[in-house]
C-alpha cells in the first residue's frame, strides 16, 4: 500500500496535468478569451446606448462576459487606448473624427468599419421657426432674425442650443458673424426638454440635432444650410467667406458612422472582433433603435431586447460561421 501511494500520486498528476495542459497555449487563450469580460463603452445619446446593449447580448449570445462603461466622448478615447475599454459602436463623423483619426494616426486604436447608415450632426429649427426668419434654410436668414431666438441667457443676442459633445460652434459663430451666444446644456436630453417647450407655444428655437435620430420621427424640421463643409476650413483660416478665421463652414453631410476596438480586442476575444467589424446599422435601424426608449418609452434593455427580437437573421448574419456556438 504504502509503495502504490506514489504510484497513485504519479498518476494522479500525470492525468490532471494532460488533461488541463493537452494544448497550453489555446487553453489559455480559450480561459481568456471567456473569463474576462468586454468592456463596450456607453455614451449620452439614445440610440448609441441602445446598440451597445444590442452588442453586448450578441457578445453575450457568443458565451462571452460584457460589461458596460458609461464615459463621455471626450474620456472615451483615452479608455480605448489603455485596453480599459474595448468598444465603441458609434463614433460620429461632425463630432468626433479629429479625436478619432489622431487616436488611430497614433495607433492607439482599431478601426473596426463603418455602418452603411449615414449621418449628419448640425443647427436644426422645427419648422414653423421658418415663418419668423424667411430665408431659412440658407445660414444667412440668421442674421436678420437672430432676436427671434432671443432667450434671458444670450439678450439681447439669440440663443443656440448645443448638447455636451465637443463642436466649434463659438468658432462658428464668431466666423460666420452671427449675433448669437452657444448655450452648452449638460445632457443631451436637456435639448429635447427645450425643444418640447418651443414647440408647444411655437416659441422660435434653433438647436443642435442630428441624423438618424428619433427627432425626425415627431418634429417636421429642417437642419441650417451652412456653407458647404472641408476639412481645410477647420484649420485653414484663409480658406471660406471668411479669410481671418477657420470654421466658416457646416459640419459634414453624409457623414461617416463607425466603430472603434481597443488594440487589444482581436486578439484577446477574436470572435467578438470579427463579429464587431461586420456590426453594421442603417439610418432607418438606429432611428428605430432610439424612438423605441424616446418615443415609445422602453427602457434601453427593453429597446435591445425587442430590437434582437425583430431583427435575429440580421444580427446572426454578423456572426462568422466558424464562431457560431
Ligand atoms: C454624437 N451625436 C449623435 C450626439 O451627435
Amino acid at each position: 500500500m504504502t509503495q502504490l501511494f506514489p504510484l497513485l500520486i504519479l498518476l494522479t498528476t500525470l492525468f490532471f496535468s494532460l488533461a488541463s495542459t493537452a494544448n497550453p497555449i489555446e487553453n489559455n487563450q480559450a480561459n481568456e478569451e471567456k473569463d474576462r469580460p468586454i468592456r463596450i463603452i456607453t455614451n449620452n445619446w439614445t440610440s448609441q446606448i441602445v446598440l451597445s446593449e444590442v452588442t453586448g447580448r450578441i457578445f453575450q449570445d457568443m458565451g462571452y462576459l460584457v460589461e458596460y462603461v458609461p464615459l463621455s466622448t471626450a474620456d472615451q478615447w483615452g479608455a480605448l487606448a489603455h485596453n480599459v475599454a474595448h468598444v465603441q459602436v458609434e463614433v460620429w463623423q461632425g463630432t468626433m473624427s479629429e479625436m478619432f483619426n489622431r487616436m488611430l494616426a497614433g495607433d492607439h486604436i482599431v478601426d473596426a468599419g463603418t455602418h452603411a447608415a449615414k449621418t449628419r450632426e448640425e443647427w436644426w429649427y422645427p419648422k414653423y421657426v421658418e415663418a419668423v426668419c424667411p430665408g431659412l434654410p440658407d445660414w444667412q436668414a440668421l442674421k436678420n432674425c437672430a432676436k427671434e431666438f432671443e432667450t434671458p441667457f444670450s439678450a439681447p443676442s439669440g440663443t443656440y442650443f448645443s448638447g455636451p459633445w465637443e463642436k466649434p460652434d463659438t468658432a462658428r459663430v464668431r466666423a460666420l458673424d452671427l449675433d448669437f451666444k452657444v448655450k452648452v446644456l449638460a445632457q443631451g436630453d436637456d435639448l429635447w426638454v427645450e425643444l418640447e417647450k418651443a414647440a408647444k407655444i411655437k416659441r422660435p428655437i434653433l438647436l443642435f440635432n442630428w441624423t438618424p435620430n428619433w427627432v425626425e420621427s415627431i418634429y417636421e424640421g429642417a437642419f441650417v444650410e451652412f456653407p458647404n463643409h472641408s476639412p481645410e476650413c477647420e484649420t485653414e483660416p484663409s480658406w471660406g467667406i471668411n479669410k481671418n478665421f477657420a470654421h466658416d463652414c457646416g459640419n459634414p453631410k453624409g457623414g461617416w458612422l463607425k466603430k472603434a476596438a481597443s488594440k487589444d480586442m482581436e486578439s484577446t476575444w477574436s470572435c467578438a472582433y470579427e463579429t464587431l467589424k461586420n456590426i453594421n446599422f442603417t439610418n432607418l435601424q438606429i432611428a428605430t433603435a432610439s424612438s423605441l426608449v424616446d418615443v415609445k418609452k422602453q427602457s434601453y434593455e427593453q429597446a435591445a431586447t425587442n430590437w434582437l427580437k425583430d431583427n435575429r437573421a440580421i444580427w446572426q448574419s454578423w456572426i462568422p460561421d466558424r464562431c457560431k456556438q
